[in-house]
């Protein structure tokens, strides 16, 4: 090397740490959207063109699972970057910031770094937020999660309740709204822009148009068998809760309806993630703007005759993932390697040369970013209250409860997880090599602390 090459290098070199040169991060957070995109073909009767198009700008993870199936404690760990075994966080009501102070925070390390901080919607729980974390977050003054006149107990209505909703009565369109204008921001500074669709959680009401695509005449249930439970043991049925929203579908007739309702109220949050994408698309900073996008968990709508989230089987687990990542993920590649949500956190430090803190777990999935096919010998891991457990391979699902009951699936010829090998003689030293994942020490489990509303 030429002296002259090695001053060019000395000059260059503090300004590679500069803030300005990193690239800029839209952080998409989606609310309790489960595997049902097209894309990852789990229902064929999903319609997300928008999220399948972010998937053919990017890497899409088609084993990718929560560390926790439930708002509060997803949202926690992923942002916080600890397991809920380590914070204590395991459900909704175990307050969130009790577990992590501010300055933990995923978006704190950006803001350190010299990035301009935005957030909007649902990134934590209840949508609260440690404000010395954020350059600005949006105020939710005026604007309705839910539309006006919906109520939270609207549920898994239809179009017939609320006919005159519009997109824009619904928060989540001013939350991209936001989300748009701070990416269209001219400034010196590489931005982190957090948006937090509330949508598709419940209530499944939204606008008319959105029903039209999904007519109920058309619906097919999820595929199912009777006596499912039947191979379980009494720590999963007891988490399955045949007698709750199973039962009451059964007797209201109205499983189809609530599978309709929730396809268009996908489809609603899939039109808001295709107007971000249209922003990104036109925008000077395309070529330098990493995209995440992520749910927080997953949900059943009547396999295992279990509903919603609150499992760790794989419809109340399984998440859509997407990454695109400039100069790192290739267009339209997707990796079956099995992921968690503790990636997150670890892998938008390393793909921004952000120091990730100390306390940060999870596994910086780059490798994979830019080759899917990539050796990973980690499995992906998901915790439901203390002491319960799914250790997920490529291959199997691996659930131990507190009690010491066990499930055991083979992914690959029974991907619905209608048959329990646990109990088989020859699956003893399978199940010894994936319970090694799991934790020796495990936080105790606080009380429910009730939200005030
Ligand atoms: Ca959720
Ligand atoms: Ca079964």
């Amino acid at each position: 090397m030429n002296r002259f090459c090695l001053l060019f290098l000395l000059f260059c070199l503090p300004l590679v740490s500069r803030s300005a040169d990193r690239p800029n991060v839209l952080f998409i957070a989606i609310d309790d959207l489960n595997h049902w995109v097209t894309h990852l073909g789990r229902n064929p009767q999903a319609q997300t063109p928008n999220i399948d198009r972010l998937a053919k700008m990017g890497t899409t993870f088609r084993n990718a699972y929560c560390a926790v199936p439930a708002c509060e404690p997803s949202r926690c760990a992923i942002m916080g970057g600890r397991r809920p075994w380590t914070t204590g966080c395991y459900k909704n009501g175990h307050k969130w910031k009790r577990y992590q102070p501010a300055g933990d925070g995923l978006s704190a390390q950006f803001l350190d770094a010299g990035y301009r901080v935005y957030g909007a919607g649902k990134i934590y729980h209840s949508m609260a937020y440690h404000e010395s974390e954020w350059t600005d977050y949006m105020s939710r003054e005026g604007l309705n999660s839910n539309g006006p006149g919906v109520e939270k107990n609207d549920g898994y209505h239809n179009d017939k309740v609320h006919p005159n909703l519009k997109d824009e009565d619904l928060m989540d369109w001013h939350t991209t709204d936001y989300c748009i204008k701070r990416l269209q921001e001219k400034s010196d500074k590489p931005f982190f822009i957090a948006c937090g669709l509330f949508k598709p959680h419940l209530p499944f009401v939204v606008p008319r148009k959105y029903y039209d695509a999904f007519p109920i005449e058309s619906i097919q249930l999820p595929p199912h068998i009777e006596n499912d439970l039947a191979d379980i043991p009494p720590a999963g049925v007891k988490m399955a809760n045949p007698n709750g929203d199973h039962a009451k579908f059964l007797k209201s007739g109205r499983w189809k309806a609530a599978i309709q309702s929730y396809l268009a109220t996908c489809a609603y949050t899939d039109m808001n993630v295709g107007r971000l994408l249209d922003a990104v698309e036109q925008s000077p900073q395309k070529d330098n703007t990493i995209i995440v996008l992520w749910s927080d968990h997953g949900w059943s709508f009547g396999e295992k005759e279990h509903w919603r989230k609150f499992a760790v089987w794989e419809e109340p687990t399984r998440v859509p993932f997407i990454w695109v990542a400039p100069g790192t993920t290739m267009a339209g590649s997707s990796s079956t390697r099995p992921v968690d949500l503790m990636s997150v956190y670890p892998t938008l430090c390393a793909l921004t040369g952000i120091d990730k803190p100390k306390h940060v777990v999870g596994h910086n999935i780059i490798p994979l970013l830019k080759n899917p096919k990539a050796g990973w010998k980690f499995p992906a891991i998901t915790t439901h209250g203390r002491g319960n457990h799914a250790v997920r391979t490529e291959t199997h699902r691996y659930i131990r409860y507190a009690n010491g009951d066990e499930e055991l699936y083979d992914e690959r010829e029974d991907p619905y997880e209608w048959k329990n090998l646990a109990r088989l003689d020859g699956s003893i030293d399978l199940k010894k090599r994936l319970v090694k994942w799991l934790p020796k020490k495990e936080k105790p489990q606080r009380k429910i602390h009730k939200t005030k509303k």
